[in-house]
């Protein structure tokens, strides 16, 4: 059965691998997984035919046969139920892995979202330097709670697992700030996931759609 995901025929983030179809695309390689891609336009992602897949007009989606999904969290977790490579076999260590994904998502990505939305949208307001201001101290506070129980080890809990995957996702939007640097071994962590050569062959394919949307200007 064919896999088709859903992504930006013109990403925002200038070929970066900083959207939601890098995490699926990256799941898919791991386990080896072909797919193919429909490239949207934000117009197209509006339109009824879109909607009916994901009712809130957002890449990326997942199809396969019948199956319809979106969110990308929720892709990811049924990949690596499917098949070997991103959950543990052993129920308490897979259970402790999708635990990772519920902390990457929920627990860690708040505030670096909110971050990220802030520096684009909210610039010119007059309290930006304070929200700036709580949200970094609230990251500093979760990195640092992360790089403790990390602990100097590789991954998150044991092998590599979709845990670890979503939370380099989330780690990536810091990439060039303090927050990240003051973790060497975060930034070790972010440089390790993305060195693999599923990450390599994932951001290759999104940065090539970039790229040839560069060419077509
Ligand atoms: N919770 C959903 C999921 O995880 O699947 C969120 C999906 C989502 O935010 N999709 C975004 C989207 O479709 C693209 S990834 N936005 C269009 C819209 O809402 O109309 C988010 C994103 C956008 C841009 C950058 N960037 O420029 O760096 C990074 C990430």
């Amino acid at each position: 059965m064919t896999i088709v995901i859903t992504a930006f025929e013109r990403s925002p983030d200038g070929g970066k691998g900083l959207a939601r179809d890098m995490r699926v695309r990256w799941a898919l390689e791991e386990v080896g997984q072909p797919y193919e891609v429909r490239l949207l336009s934000f117009a197209a992602m509006k339109q009824p035919a879109y909607l009916a897949l994901n009712p809130f007009g957002q890449i990326p989606t997942y199809e396969e046969g019948g199956l319809a999904l979106f969110e990308s969290g929720a892709i990811v977790l049924h990949i690596a139920e499917r098949r070997a490579g991103l959950l543990p076999g052993e129920a308490a260590a897979r259970a402790r892995a999708i635990m990772w994904m519920f902390a990457a998502l929920n627990t860690v990505k708040p505030p670096v979202f909110e971050r990220a939305l802030l520096m684009v949208l909210d610039r010119d307001r007059p309290w930006f330097n304070e929200r700036l201001g709580t949200l970094d101290d609230r990251i500093r506070e979760r990195l640092r709670q992360l790089s403790a129980r990390l602990g100097g080890a590789d991954w998150l809990d044991g092998a590599f697992s979709a845990g670890d995957l979503l939370m380099v996702t989330v780690l990536r939007r810091l990439e060039g700030t303090e927050l990240l640097e003051a973790h060497p071994d975060l930034s070790a962590y972010v440089a390790r996931a993305t060195a693999r050569p599923a990450y390599r062959r994932a951001f290759a394919a999104q940065r090539a759609v970039f790229e040839a949307g560069q060419g077509g200007r």
